[in-house]
């Protein structure tokens, strides 16, 4: 696997993806040229707070038959367990424990391996302090202890605790943690790594040499950039979003997407395209296409009248963590002049032109054939209808069906009203 890694991480907090789901990830992956398929959920208890225990009966068989699914694609599938939680380095009993854990995980058929340090506390075990200099030292003894003890073809990743150079101590260039990992970790090793920050905006070319200075190697990308198990009631329909320039810099990208899983298809179908694409590949470019394809998949039924330009308003308006796209941009303008009494003519239309789309996308998703991908946006586009539908009665203007269908409800959770100015 030395190849570029690219693919998903399922690696968010949050329900785990369904069996079916996995399957039909992996056939997508094939026909987008993905590689790997990084398996880490972290609410299998098994990966994380249980990492000890091995997987027995049907969740075993369920594991050994996911792997095969993701071979039968040529997808990599790449097992990741993360003892960091309670794990004591230096003890012989957990170094045999994790071993183990590998080695059963391996007769299942998994190759691959990968061992994840992140969102752990940061303090070493007292019999530890006695044994290493540091974390880093001891991570990445025992994560060479798993390496060592892999089947010459199995490759092996690793997720430092400083994962993102915000949570470098003091920073990526004078971290002694990320330092001592750059000089002990076996350089075949593979290094996760999610940019500037956790959900990082931008990832600067500069900022991945820094580190692979640092750690000796490129970085794979961890890339949260449409992960969504921090904040609820978004979710993110948008496109990949970086630097053509960074794929040069990294030795892969995996993306950590929504959690809910139908509405990745937008997301890393445009990975997908990122990493095809020349060096004049544009962002809005790729999300238009992604679009496109994807428009069949939802099955909408022969008579629907909904139109790709309203996938495309929600798709701008449930973008990326940091940006709306530009449909969305130009709806929100427009929504500041109404809350301000100043709407013109040209802010009541497009509010009542986009209130009109996204009512005819509840109403035509309500009747296609992706039940589950319907199930997951209802919650979201009815948020968005319900509160255009507030805006077109306070903007006025002429005569709208909008309608108040709940008078005396509250609008928005008391969440909201924590947040009100
Ligand atoms: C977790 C990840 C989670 C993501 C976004 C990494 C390396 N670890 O802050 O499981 O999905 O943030 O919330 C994370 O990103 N930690």
């Amino acid at each position: 696997m030395n190849a570029f890694s690219l693919g998903v991480i399922e690696g968010f907090y949050g329900r785990p993806w369904t069996v079916d789901q996995r399957h039909r990830l992996f056939a997508q992956m094939r026909e987008w040229d993905m590689n790997t398929y990084l398996y880490a959920p972290k609410e299998d208890l098994k990966h994380r707070h249980h990492w000890r225990d091995p997987y027995a009966g049907l969740e075993a068989s369920d594991l050994s038959a996911l792997i095969r699914d993701a071979h039968d694609q040529g997808v990599n599938f790449v097992y990741a367990l993360a003892p960091g939680l309670d794990i004591v380095h230096s003890s012989e009993a957990d170094r045999v424990a994790l071993l183990a854990k590998l080695s059963s995980v391996a007769k299942l058929g998994a190759r691959h391996f990968a061992l994840l340090f992140d969102d752990i506390p940061p303090q070493m075990h007292a019999d530890d302090m006695q044994r290493y200099a540091g974390l880093g030292e001891a991570q990445a003894d025992v994560t060479n202890l798993a390496a060592a003890h892999l089947e010459p073809e199995s490759t092996l990743l690793f997720c430092p605790t400083e994962y993102c150079a915000r949570r470098a101590e003091p920073n990526v260039a004078q971290s002694p943690y990320l330092r001592a990992l750059g000089q002990l970790l076996e350089p075949s090793i593979g290094f996760l790594w999610t940019g500037p920050e956790v959900v990082s905006p931008e990832i600067s070319l500069h900022s991945i040499r820094e580190l692979a200075a640092v750690i000796g190697r490129k970085p794979v990308l961890w890339d949260n950039l449409h992960a969504n198990d921090y904040a609820p009631r978004r979710v993110h329909l948008g496109p990949y979003d970086r630097d053509p320039e960074l794929r040069a810099e990294v030795a892969g990208i995996l993306s950590n997407p929504n959690t809910p899983f139908e509405v990745n298809y937008p997301s890393l179908a445009s990975l997908a395209d990122y990493i095809r694409g020349a060096t004049d590949w544009t962002a809005r470019g790729s999300v238009t296409r992604a679009l496109s394809a994807w428009w069949p998949l939802l099955e909408l039924p022969p008579e629907s009248d909904v139109e790709l330009e309203d996938l495309a308003l929600l798709a701008d308006a449930l973008y990326l963590p940091h940006i709306f796209g530009d449909r969305a941009d130009k709806l929100a303008e427009a929504a500041r002049t109404v809350l301000k009494g100043r709407q013109t003519t040209s802010d009541i239309e497009r509010l009542e032109r986009d209130h009109t789309r996204l009512e005819r996308l509840l109403r035509g998703l309500a009747g296609c054939g992706n039940r589950e991908l319907f199930f997951e946006l209802h919650p979201y586009l009815i948020e968005l209808v319900d509160e255009l539908g507030r805006l077109r009665l306070r903007a006025g203007g002429r005569a709208t069906d909008a309608f108040e269908p709940f008078p005396n409800a509250r609008p928005g959770s008391l969440v909201d009203q924590l947040r009100a100015p």
